[in-house]
């Protein structure tokens, strides 16, 4: 069980890799349980990366060729950065301080954690961790092997 006061501690770990994934984005995923299950499964987590894709896709995706150029991407990023300071630029010097930064972190890290607290009981038990752990350690693998070639189940086709 990891209490939401605990969090910063174990959030890194987990939790870094998604919001890496996630980089600058001032709202978090929206993880949804889509099978009801109690707990949000990496395939649940996945399913909201490509959803998140998808939707940034269909914004920035100018020129409708299905991938984002270089330009396309500046944009997305120019965005994010304009939305993060548009939340946590507290003293409106249109940087983010060291603080202000730690304080964006620390909103999303607290927004996936109760995204994952599906039953609201203020803690992200291990089993509603798991999936998030999963997608993590797989990122890890696919980091050190290469691509992703050993997805669990052997993909479906
Ligand atoms: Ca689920
Ligand atoms: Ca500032
Ligand atoms: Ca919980």
């Amino acid at each position: 069980m990891i209490k939401f006061s605990n969090f910063n501690k174990f959030a890194p770990i987990v939790l870094g890799s998604l919001i890496a994934l996630n980089v600058g984005a001032a709202t978090p995923l929206n993880l949804v349980d889509n099978d009801g299950d109690g707990v949000i499964s990496a395939e649940e987590i996945t399913a909201a990366q490509e959803a998140k894709k998808a939707e940034t896709l269909a914004t920035y995706d100018m020129d409708g060729n299905g991938e984002l150029s270089k330009e396309e991407k500046k944009l997305v990023r120019a965005d994010r950065k304009a939305s993060t300071l548009e939340q946590f630029d507290a003293d409106g010097d249109g940087e983010l301080s060291r603080s202000e930064k730690r304080a964006a972190k620390q909103a999303r890290r607290e927004a996936m954690a109760s995204q994952l607290d599906l039953d609201q009981d203020g803690t992200v038990s291990d089993a509603e961790g798991a999936g998030m752990q999963e997608v993590r350690e797989s990122r890890d693998e696919g980091g050190r092997k290469g691509r992703g070639e050993h997805k669990r189940g052997g993909g479906r086709q």
